[in-house]
């Protein structure tokens, strides 16, 4: 395969109005970005996606954009944002920002014009059609927060248009030509600036199904989950690799996909040699046990799905390409918090899970504070929660039966708001985040889990993920660590996660523990060196180890026998 410029790198995601607010407004901004990148050197990352910044009435916190050229007031200037880019390229980061083309805000001009004239240029963007009180609508598509993907088109009683997710988020129209020639221009003029490529947000579902059609209800709401469209598409790589040909590639830019539920023939297409993007998310983590029915029908994860998933997915892509690997992001749990049992998450089970995600073949991808071990906040009402996604949930639990305390246990574990509290720089007030009132409260953890305080702490969850991203630079073991094969080690042995990474004459042995019980393993070859350690001690005799609770090596065996 061959070798691309991001390959080797770390990569971290920025969510904007979480990480640090630089004028004491409570929202983290641009210049606060700004202020942080020497940090983002200091932990060794590379590659650098920022969540949206753009122009937006943040009806979904910035995913509805209302001006695809324009940063919104609350995060900064245009200045800023140019002063940032030249600011990262000087300490060799990567600047990746977030594209954002399912669909936009119904703020942007494009849809204010089609809500004026929807027969006209601008009503060719969006998905519009006729509709008369009490006729039955186009398809019975539920939106991805609750409700029928359709809404009535403002100042027209006889018309609807389509939104998959938010109604302030209706769909743009890829099938028009023109919409597609629209996004190309926008695309080249971020390149052009020097941005170093896009995370493309849920692209899966710019094509649609059509003509519109119902299929069996999932729920007594009588709609269906837009998976079953989904699954019935054809065709959304040609709009792709259109896409690609138009702007991606000519830049030689890096693009990770936000793609789900693509089919099984699209993979190559999508990440391999010459596919629409350079890499994309592995879910297959994020999306055990889902369900249906919402958040409350769906039961933890066990160490053992969690260990499938992953091996799962490298044996899917390893002819293929390469992932991103994460444990968590803007959308999810803290991965501390959803993968590890209630009670159990430890320094060294965080570093455990940590450590088994990075080493897996791909783009390791932190998401801030990940690198400090932050875990979810707790809210004892729904009216504390901001995040959209979550307020649908619950009601959704409620609708099923559960109590509203029951509802809330199941907000507060997978609720977006999770990963969205302050990131937490220190244990002055607001965690540093902010010297005013955070848009979001922070979490009260702070004073214990801190990046100052960790800093200063060489066992600390920090000091492992900076050994985790200077080893995989190490000239001794990139391109093992980068391209090696992964080859999972004793895969049937309960609550052991445990791999080789193979490659260029040398061969890495990772291994996890996880469980809260001692457990030991059988070492398939002597062992050369450990070249990192979560606990401490490593008790090797007989050709085994034995492994404390959550103990994560790695190893170098002789690559001799
Ligand atoms: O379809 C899904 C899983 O089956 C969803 O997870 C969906 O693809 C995902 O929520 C898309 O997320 C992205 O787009 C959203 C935004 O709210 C999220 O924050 C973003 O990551 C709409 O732009
Ligand atoms: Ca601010």
């Amino acid at each position: 395969m061959l070798q691309k410029w991001w390959q080797s790198k770390t990569a971290y995601q920025i969510y904007p109005k979480s990480f640090y607010d630089s004028n004491g407004d409570g929202i983290g901004d641009l210049r606060g970005i700004i202020e942080k990148l020497d940090y983002l050197k200091e932990l060794g990352v590379e590659i650098v996606w920022i969540s949206p910044v753009y122009c937006s009435p943040l009806a979904d916190q910035g995913y509805d954009i209302s001006d695809y050229y324009g940063i919104d007031p609350r995060f900064g200037t245009m200045d800023d944002m140019d002063e940032l880019l030249q600011e990262a390229k000087k300490r060799g980061l990567h600047i990746v920002m977030d594209l954002v083309v399912n669909h936009c805000s119904d703020e942007h001009v494009w849809f204010q014009e089609a809500c004026k004239d929807p027969d006209g240029k601008f009503g060719r963007y969006f998905y519009i059609e006729d509709w008369h009180e009490g006729d039955p609508l186009p398809c019975n598509w539920r939106s991805a927060f609750g409700g029928s993907v359709w809404s009535r088109l403002p100042g027209h009683e006889d018309k609807i248009y389509l939104h998959i997710f938010h109604r302030k988020q209706p769909d743009l129209n890829w099938e028009n030509p023109e919409l597609r020639q629209e996004i190309y221009r926008m695309i080249n003029w971020w390149l052009e600036k020097g941005v170093s490529g896009f995370r493309v947000d849920a692209i899966i579902n710019i094509k649609k199904k059509l003509p519109y059609r119902n299929y069996p209800a999932d729920r007594e709401d009588g709609l269906c989950s837009i998976e079953c469209m989904l699954a019935d598409a054809e065709g959304v790589i040609d709009f792709l690799d259109e896409m690609a040909e138009n702007t991606f590639r000519k830049y030689d830019a890096f693009t990770a996909g936000e793609v789900f539920h693509e089919k099984e023939h699209e993979l190559p297409l999508f990440i391999g040699e010459h596919g629409v993007f350079s890499s994309m998310f592995d879910f297959a983590e994020t999306t055990i046990n889902t369900n249906p029915l919402g958040w409350y029908a769906v039961q933890p994860v066990t160490a053992e799905q969690y260990k499938q998933a992953c091996f799962f997915s490298q044996r899917r892509v390893k002819d293929v390409g390469f992932l991103c690997n994460i444990i968590e992001n803007h959308d999810e749990p803290r991965g501390v918090s959803h993968y590890i049992p209630d009670g159990q998450c430890t320094l060294a089970a965080k570093k455990m899970l940590g450590g088994l995600n990075f080493m897996l073949r791909g783009l390791p991808f932190l998401f801030q504070g990940q690198e400090i071990g932050m875990e979810n906040r707790r809210c004892s009402s729904i009216e504390e929660v901001d995040d959209i996604s979550a307020r649908d949930e619950y009601q959704v639990a409620l609708n099923a039966g559960l109590t509203k305390e029951e509802a809330m246990d199941v907000v507060n574990r997978f609720s977006r708001d999770n990963a969205r509290s302050p990131f937490q720089w220190d244990s002055t007030p607001n965690a540093g985040f902010s010297s005013g009132t955070p848009w979001l409260p922070v979490n009260a953890n702070y004073t214990r889990i801190n990046l100052e305080a960790q800093k200063k702490d060489p066992d600390s969850v920090w000091n492992f993920y900076r050994a985790l991203i200077e080893l995989r630079k190490d000239p001794k073991y990139r391109d093992t660590i980068v391209f090696g094969d992964l080859i999972p080690y004793l895969p049937e042995q309960k609550n052991l996660m445990s791999y080789f990474r193979e490659g260029s004459g040398q061969r890495l042995l990772v291994i996890g523990n996880f469980q809260a019980e001692i457990q030991t393993a059988a070492l398939p070859a002597p062992v050369e060196e450990v070249l990192l350690n979560n606990i401490g001690d490593c008790e090797m005799k007989d050709g085994a180890v034995r492994l404390q609770p959550w103990q994560f090596l790695i190893l170098k065996l002789n690559s001799n026998s």
